[in-house]
């Protein structure tokens, strides 16, 4: 059994669609990040960088935090969509690579100017915008030639998907990008795709930030670390 610390986000839909695909036996624990659960204790110790998603494998008694390297280690049990050949594997894991260093990190900064600043902040939309527009045509000339971003359906599929899901809210628009809407349209449609994301599709009515929220999740620093670490700097 694995229990999946989670909250229905890009980030966190990575994983559910992971373990639906895989058909392997989880449990969701959620982590309500705009409540604090991410600076509990006990998450802190599987999750040391205070974010969701995490897992805990019981069958071998091993934890796991971020996303990629969960997916590598979900793949690697369950021996599906991370091929074994050397070249394939590692097309799979540039691509995964390229998600979490690139696609993750720029939606999420464009997100947050879009979603959640409290002022706009033109310059910072205009930057994130165009950096999501630019990684979705990087993706867009990749498909050209194959279906999926390693050829056949991999980790690196499922984690970019859930990044280009929010495409309208971000103010992109996936017609223009041929190759890239045929391979969105083709994992959408996959079953599994569909009961990972909806996993606590309920549990953010309030499409509104509380300001408690707002203080929980943008105003981290250092600070923050130490206090859930225990109170104290090391300098
Ligand atoms: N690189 C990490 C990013 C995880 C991440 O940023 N999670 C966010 C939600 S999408 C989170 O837990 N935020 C809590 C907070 O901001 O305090 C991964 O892919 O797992």
């Amino acid at each position: 059994m694995i229990d999946l610390y989670y909250w229905p986000t890009p980030n966190g839909r990575k994983i559910s669609i992971m373990l639906e695909e895989c058909g392997l036996e989880y449990r969701v624990v959620p982590v309500d990040i705009g409540a604090g659960d991410q600076f509990h204790p006990e998450f802190l110790k599987i999750s040391p960088n205070n974010r969701m998603p995490a897992i805990i494998d019981d069958d071998t008694g091993i934890s796991v935090f971020e996303g990629g390297a969960i997916l590598v280690y979900l793949a690697e049990k369950s021996d599906l969509f991370l091929a074994q050949d050397p070249a394939t594997r590692i097309d799979t894991l540039q691509w995964l690579f390229w998600q979490a260093g690139g696609l993750g990190p720029m939606a999420g900064q464009l997100s947050h100017f879009v979603n959640y600043a409290r002022d706009p902040v033109p310059y910072a939309e205009e930057r994130y915008a165009k950096e999501y527009d630019r990684l979705l045509a990087v993706m867009d000339v990749r498909l050209r030639d194959r279906e999926f971003l390693a050829g056949e359906y991999s980790i690196a599929d499922i984690a970019a998907f859930p990044w280009v899901m929010p495409y309208r809210q971000l103010g992109n628009d996936l017609d223009r990008f041929d190759n890239l809407r045929r391979w969105f349209d083709a994992i959408k449609n996959r079953p599994a795709v569909q009961r990972g994301v909806d996993i606590g599709k309920d549990w953010r009515r309030d499409a509104k930030v509380s300001d408690a929220a707002r203080a929980m999740m943008f105003g981290q620093d250092s600070e923050t670390v130490f206090k859930a670490a225990g109170g104290k700097r090391s300098k």
